[in-house]
């Protein structure tokens, strides 16, 4: 949640009564997520992977990455869709990267990805 999000809960009119007591429960609530390490932040997260097969014609990739709290993940291996598929052109099986990730209606797409340096 964001500053403007919260200033909209306090201006609809079910809440404008509430409001005097609500902004400092809300405010408290705002600044405890955005300084938690976790789902709740805000902050794109980087997580490093490395790479199993990758497609970038069809914009494929398929990464062995560790945990991705943003999305409550485990580490695991699966597939995911590239944002834009040429970003995955470069890259190759085996190498290193380090990617972030956001849910598109549920579903995983990866906004940026780049090879570790000096990895195989
Ligand atoms: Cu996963």
């Amino acid at each position: 949640m964001n500053t403007l999000s919260i200033h909209r809960l306090l201006t609809k009119k079910p809440w404008s009564q509430a409001s005097h007591w609500m902004a400092p429960l809300l405010l408290a609530a705002w600044v405890a997520s955005s300084h938690a390490a976790g789902p709740a932040s805000d902050k794109t997260e980087v997580v490093r992977a490395q790479v199993v097969r990758v497609d970038a014609q069809r914009g494929d990739i398929i990464l062995r990455h560790e945990a991705i709290n943003s999305i409550a993940m485990g580490a695991m291996t699966m597939p995911f869709k590239a944002r834009d598929r040429a970003m995955l052109a470069p890259l190759k099986a085996g190498d290193r990267v380090t990617f972030s990730v956001v849910l598109v209606d549920d579903e995983p797409v990866v906004t940026d990805i780049r090879r570790v340096r000096g990895g195989p």
